[in-house]
């Protein structure tokens, strides 16, 4: 199948690419590196080097013996979405081209301004060029898990039926979701949902969890393969921050009292999860949501299994309870249902030991590039120190 990757620069959409490639599909990436760009502002850099992705595709081939077509553009221009569409013809298109981070969008008006127009703006041109020139083609979208936020009753996959005064129906499930990013999401699935019913796309929209992991089969196949593990408060998510954490020998930066749970899946079933969608696609005029994890935790569960395993190995690591930097609940109900991607064969890798054991070992080889000063939380959500962020972090404009 032909199968485009937009933001293919990045932690989930590079591995992506490789995996789609290796089993036999024909892949293009599409990306403007400006996750580069942000990490230049903020002056983060991810724990392992990684190539520019012209040489990550040069290197892919050298490696393996096949290509992936490399695309350099940005979503937000309509011309360079609508001629890729046009050049490629993809059958298949998994986005994963936006903005990815709740503290980031939560650092200043302009971060969060940016964040809803480059991630909406960049859907929306997406689904009209789908339109015009790519109306067969499958939308796979990478939404969030927390587009649904933490509410007080079970959250269903996409959809709840509801009665209310004697009448019954099928309706998004309410979204209250706890960032500017977040809520770029949302929009995002209302503007696909809204498209997929009035031409007739198809289009999945994975709602998916926190991942964590830092190697799959394919970057393990050379280190010019390596994807792009970020530990900072930005752009790390929480268990990959705890692994680095424990190494640096920093207590793990459980916010608040860490009651706050979240569904995780490791980076592989990622790449599983949105092969299985592609494999099994929506049909024309079909919007649906796959919730995308495979277990759920609390921050505070998840910082004790890194404790217990690190002190295994030898390295002495202790948790700290930090003010909470976000506002959020820290301690609530979560019963999200997962069945739709384990009915089309997903088989979960649960967190074990062993993955842990290997996240340590390999943040280890690097700990040498490890920047103490990038870990603690600066970003604030509510308006105590906003001001003061706002001269910390320099603006390079959109
Ligand atoms: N947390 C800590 N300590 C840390 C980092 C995070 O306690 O050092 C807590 C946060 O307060 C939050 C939870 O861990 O309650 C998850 O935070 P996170 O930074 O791992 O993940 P989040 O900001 O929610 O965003 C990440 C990805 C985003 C994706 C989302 C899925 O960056 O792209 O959409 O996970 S979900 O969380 O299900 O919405």
């Amino acid at each position: 199948m032909r199968i485009l990757i937009l933001g293919g620069d990045g932690y989930l959409g590079w591995p992506t690419a490789m995996h789609l490639s290796i089993i036999g599909h024909s892949v293009a990436v599409l990306d403007n590196f400006a996750k580069r760009r942000w990490e230049l502002e903020l002056n983060v850099e991810p724990l392992v080097p990684i190539q520019t992705l012209h040489d990550r595709v040069t290197a892919w081939e050298d490696v393996t013996g096949k290509k992936i077509q490399l695309f350099v553009g940005d979503l937000r221009n309509y011309g360079i979405v609508e001629k890729t569409l046009q050049s490629f013809q993809p059958e298949a298109i998994v986005h994963y081209g936006e903005q990815p981070s709740a503290p980031y969008s939560m650092i200043d008006h302009n971060r969060a301004v940016f964040t809803q127009v480059n991630n909406v703006t960049s859907t929306l041109n997406l689904i009209w060029a789908m339109r015009r020139v790519a109306p067969a083609c499958h939308l796979v979208k990478l939404g969030t898990m927390g587009e649904y936020g933490t509410p007080n009753i079970d959250i269903e996959e996409g959809f709840i039926e509801i009665e209310h005064k004697g009448r019954r129906d099928v309706l998004p499930f309410p979204c209250q979701p706890g960032s500017f990013y977040h809520l770029s999401k949302v929009h995002d699935s209302h503007n696909i949902r809204f498209a997929v019913k009035i031409w007739k796309l198809a289009a999945t929209d994975l709602h998916q969890g926190v991942v964590y992991g830092i190697e799959t089969d394919e970057t393990q196949l050379d280190e010019r393969l390596a994807t792009s593990f970020h530990y900072d408060e930005v752009f790390g998510t929480a268990l990959n921050r705890f692994c680095v954490q424990a190494i640096a020998g920093i207590p793990l930066t459980v916010y608040g009292k860490g009651g706050q749970n979240r569904g995780f899946l490791n980076i592989r079933d990622t790449l599983r999860c949105v092969e299985l969608a592609i494999l099994n696609p929506a049909k024309p005029g079909e919007y649906r949501v796959f919730n995308q994890f495979t277990e759920t935790f609390s921050v505070k569960e998840l910082a004790e299994v890194v404790v217990a395993q690190a002190n295994k190995l030898g390295i002495h690591a202790t948790i700290e309870h930090a003010e909470n930097p976000r506002v959020e609940m820290e301690e609530h109900h979560y019963n999200p249902a997962h069945s739709r991607l384990l009915e089309l064969g997903l088989e979960p890798r649960l967190l074990s030991e062993v993955l842990i054991d290997s996240m340590l070992r390999r943040i280890e080889q690097y700990s040498h590039r490890i920047k103490t000063s990038i870990i603690q939380p600066h970003v604030l959500w509510d308006r105590r120190t906003i001001e003061m962020e706002e001269l910390k972090y320099m603006w390079a404009g959109a």
